[in-house]
């Protein structure tokens, strides 16, 4: 009897000890409020492609010029040898998985069948007229796989009588908007360039139109021009994003044509109301088209170009133009693997990975979830540090060998963008020494240091951010190529 009463307590004293806990259950602790402007989820996608690819290719390609004047014969344009999914294994072999083809250039020439003009494939000579570039490339994308396209329609048009006449050229510039975004399956990417030579008609574009008939046939694609208003020209040709770097930009103060902006295109604006991320459009050769004289550029040049745009927060996009065969050239098919290699070396590994991390503080203690050690795990955009709520100028995050040092000249950070642009300045210090600064960080700032540095300890201090600072990646690289400029040299909040 006393046995059976000593074994009735004991199972209702574990039925109570299993109910306090449960009684006790702690929610997770909340993410925290995104800093707006914050991107679409085309443009979060867009950004982490990192490197896209341009082709050049037309008329130019064989007329030996980078702006044809309109009145090229047709009969010129004939790549005997064009294979698309030459190009594209190209740019999947890169790993890029956005390639963005000149469908119209200044020239007028179609590289499609369009109904609404003859200056097209279907007068040259090329398949005797039954070819279509766009065509083979979606087919090129859609058979290699994890290959998206984009398209560029030039608004100036050299060749086109309607040029000048305002309703009826934008109503044919629609047409064939139309023609391309609806025929040719998903299209990730337009791209309207806002060159116009001196000696052109007056003429204004319908850009509202225009955007919001792309918006309605392709919803999930980013329309690209000097000002957005998905992504913006970075404000040169030379593949350099500013030192300082926001995705963020006040639209409008921005025009479509007009150089006077370049400085404010070229490093946003932290005040900016819109996220319209800068596009680092440049040539792997001097020329856009490609030219029998021409080479591609060194290794160390497309690094350096990696560095400035990738490197401060901005998408690459690398002009890889297809020669007059219709193939890309295999001294760059040459290079482009060369520079894959160069990138791969550098970053496939983390010297920092193994490390121990600590920060200043986080957001829900030791269990929240928002610890430093997510710096270092593979997910740059969801899984991040994220302080306690503390005085600005206070939030760090540090490094520490577990065994031996880390030897190391690239600094790469990443902030978790789907929460917004945050850090306004920051610094890293090895074993309490200054060796880089910086301003804004955003998807990915990479400091290539003018020295190889040996460390144990390495500290991330952000000095001041829109609201709290975030961090979603930390990583330490040794870069065996080429000679850089320099170390980052902290230019103050001069923004
Ligand atoms: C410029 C054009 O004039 C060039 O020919 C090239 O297409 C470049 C990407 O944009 O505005």
């Amino acid at each position: 009897m006393a046995k059976s009463l000593y074994l009735l307590c004991i199972s209702a004293l574990v039925q109570l000890l299993e109910f306090i806990p449960s009684c006790m259950t702690q929610f997770a602790t909340t993410p925290p409020l995104p800093v707006l402007p914050i991107p679409t989820a085309s443009q979060l996608k867009w950004q982490q492609r990192e490197i896209i690819m341009f082709f050049h290719f037309g008329m130019n390609t064989f007329t030996d010029s980078e702006w044809g004047t309109g009145q090229e014969n047709p009969n010129l344009f004939n790549p005997t040898g064009l294979d698309a999914r030459q190009w594209v294994s190209t740019a999947a072999e890169v790993g890029v998985s956005l390639v963005i083809l000149t469908a119209k250039h200044h020239d007028g020439f179609c590289l499609w069948p369009s109904k609404y003009t003859d200056h097209s494939v279907v007068s040259s000579p090329w398949k005797n007229g039954h070819g279509d570039v766009v065509r083979d490339l979606t087919n090129a994308a859609k058979a290699q796989g994890n290959i998206d396209v984009g398209l560029y329609l030039s608004p100036w048009d050299r060749h086109d009588q309607r040029y000048g006449k305002n309703q009826e050229y934008n109503e044919y510039y629609l047409a064939q908007l139309q023609e391309l975004l609806k025929q040719y399956g998903v299209i990730q990417e337009i791209w309207f360039d806002g060159a116009k030579g001196e000696d052109a008609p007056n003429m204004s574009y319908y850009f509202e139109e225009w955007f919001e008939m792309v918006k309605e046939l392709q919803s999930s694609i980013n329309i690209f021009s000097d000002a957005g208003p998905d992504v913006r020209w970075v404000g040169n040709e030379n593949g350099f994003a500013g030192n300082t770097s926001w995705s963020t930009i006040n639209r409008t103060l921005l025009s479509i044509g007009n150089g006077d902006n370049v400085g404010y295109l070229n490093t946003g604006d932290p005040q900016g109301t819109d996220w319209v991320p800068p596009e680092c459009d440049v040539s792997i050769r001097p020329g856009w088209f490609w030219h029998a004289s021409e080479q591609p550029k060194e290794l160390s040049q497309l690094l350096e170009i990696y560095y400035n745009s990738v490197g401060r927060n901005c998408v690459l996009l690398f002009n890889v133009p297809p020669n007059s065969t219709g193939l890309i050239s295999e001294t760059d098919v040459q290079r482009l693997m060369e520079f894959k290699k160069a990138i791969d070396t550098t970053f496939s590994t983390n010297l920092a990975e193994k490390s121990s991390v600590d920060a200043s503080s986080q957001r829900g203690g030791q269990n929240g979830g928002f610890g430093p050690e997510n710096v270092l795990d593979d997910d740059n955009l969801w899984t991040y540090w994220a302080p306690g709520e503390g005085a600005a100028g206070q939030h760090w995050i540090e490094i520490k060998a577990v065994s031996g040092g880390l030897r190391f000249n690239v600094i790469r950070i990443q902030e978790p963008i789907g929460l917004g642009q945050r850090i306004i300045g920051h610094e890293v210090y090895a074993d309490g020494k200054l060796i880089a600064e910086g301003t804004t960080v955003g998807h990915k700032r990479l400091h290539r240091l003018g020295d190889v540095v040996e460390a144990t300890v390495v500290k991330v201090k952000i000095l001041e951010s829109k609201g709290v600072p975030l961090l979603s990646s930390f990583g330490l690289h040794f870069d065996p190529f080429g000679q850089p400029n320099g170390t980052s040299v902290y230019k103050g909040l001069s923004y």
